[in-house]
């Protein structure tokens, strides 16, 4: 292309997505329709959490605004443009939120095939501090015309159609993956556009840094401890990996996926299936890091193979550089033998 074609030749989202349909014969634009429903749920919330300092600090945020209503925590905020989004998408049948305890089950006059689980602001208690914070969405399927039961949600990531993150940082970020690669999106603020701006994200073989919450050493389990040991010194005469722990996982991940290395939020004895939510943490995760050609493992498992039994499940996981995560699998697996 030359110059003057690219600046013209904007690759929207939306195009990408549509352009992608070829892929898809049966598709009649419903997911197309939904992916749209998902980025307006996210230009939304990148405007309010930039705009939440200074609500902070005009007296809007946590306390009562100028009409004298309780400003809502963007949190829940978030939440409530989600749900209502994506039921008017008119594409959903099955909503799951971190923020609700229960599912929504979408009226049978707006109902469609698609499942939604998503944190609609994960870290945001990082917010006060001007932490980037995202939403992280996962898509599932159900066959046509069933009752849609909580049955299908408790699907294993490896089902999922699609996957993706929003992170409200120094710019806003969306990183997609619809089953054929990884691609991340900028939003375009005078435009109101996500623009294709990193095409196929493959993550490094091995990576140079190791991300856990040091914290939490004196109740790691024997492989974690080992590996996070060989990080620090390690035996071959490398040099150590470097250290970074953000504390918000779309920004961890984010960096994982474009520099490589690790990411663990593993079991310890206080909490045994680690921190992190299956459904809407684990599995997108999971999901982009292996499109990107590395992988993700629960100290059992495959991630993406794991079986929900429950909606807000948690479980351990080690995901990035495909290297990386082979060395803790080898570790978990000669303390299985
Ligand atoms: P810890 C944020 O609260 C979060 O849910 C994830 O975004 C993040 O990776 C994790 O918890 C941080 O947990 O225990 O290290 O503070």
């Amino acid at each position: 292309h030359s110059a003057e074609a690219q600046r013209t030749d904007l690759m929207t989202i939306t195009r990408f997505v549509l352009n992608e349909q070829p892929k898809h014969p049966e598709s009649r634009g419903d997911f197309t329709i939904l992916l749209n429903h998902i980025v307006l749920g996210c230009k939304f919330v990148c405007s309010a959490v930039n705009k939440a300092g200074l609500a902070k600090l005009i007296g809007l945020a946590g306390e009562t605004n100028v009409q004298g209503e309780e400003q809502k925590k963007l949190d829940v905020l978030s939440n409530d443009v989600f749900i209502k989004a994506l039921v008017s998408s008119g594409r959903t049948c099955i909503l799951v939120s971190e923020e609700d305890e229960e599912a929504t089950f979408v009226d049978k006059s707006l109902r469609g095939r698609y499942i939604v689980v998503f944190d609609p602001l994960d870290g945001s208690s990082n917010i006060d501090c001007g932490v980037s914070i995202g939403t992280i969405f996962g898509i599932y399927t159900v066959k046509e015309g069933q009752e849609p039961t909580i049955e299908d949600v408790l699907q294993p990531g490896k089902d999922m159609l699609a996957a993706g993150y929003c992170m409200y940082g120094s710019s806003c970020t969306l990183v997609l993956s619809t089953g054929s690669g990884v691609n991340g999106f900028t939003l375009d603020p005078s435009l109101g556009e996500f623009i294709l701006t990193h095409p196929d994200i493959k993550i490094p073989k091995k990576g140079k840094i190791y991300s856990v919450n040091e914290g939490n050493a004196k109740n790691w389990d024997g492989p974690t401890a080992k590996y996070v040991e060989k990080c620090k010194f390690p035996k071959d005469g490398s040099s150590p990996k470097s250290l970074r722990y953000i504390g918000s996982m779309v920004a961890d991940v984010h960096r994982t996926l474009l520099y490589g290395g690790i990411f663990l939020y593993p079991a310890d004895k206080k909490s045994p299936n680690g921190k992190l939510r299956v459904l809407y943490e684990v599995f997108p995760m999971s999901f982009l890091m292996e499109q990107a050609g590395g992988q993700a493992f629960t100290g059992k498992q495959r991630a993406l193979d794991l079986v929900p039994k429950k909606l807000h499940e948690r479980s351990p996981i080690f995901l990035g550089s495909y290297d990386d995560v082979e060395e803790i699998k080898a570790l978990y697996a000669a303390e299985g033998n």
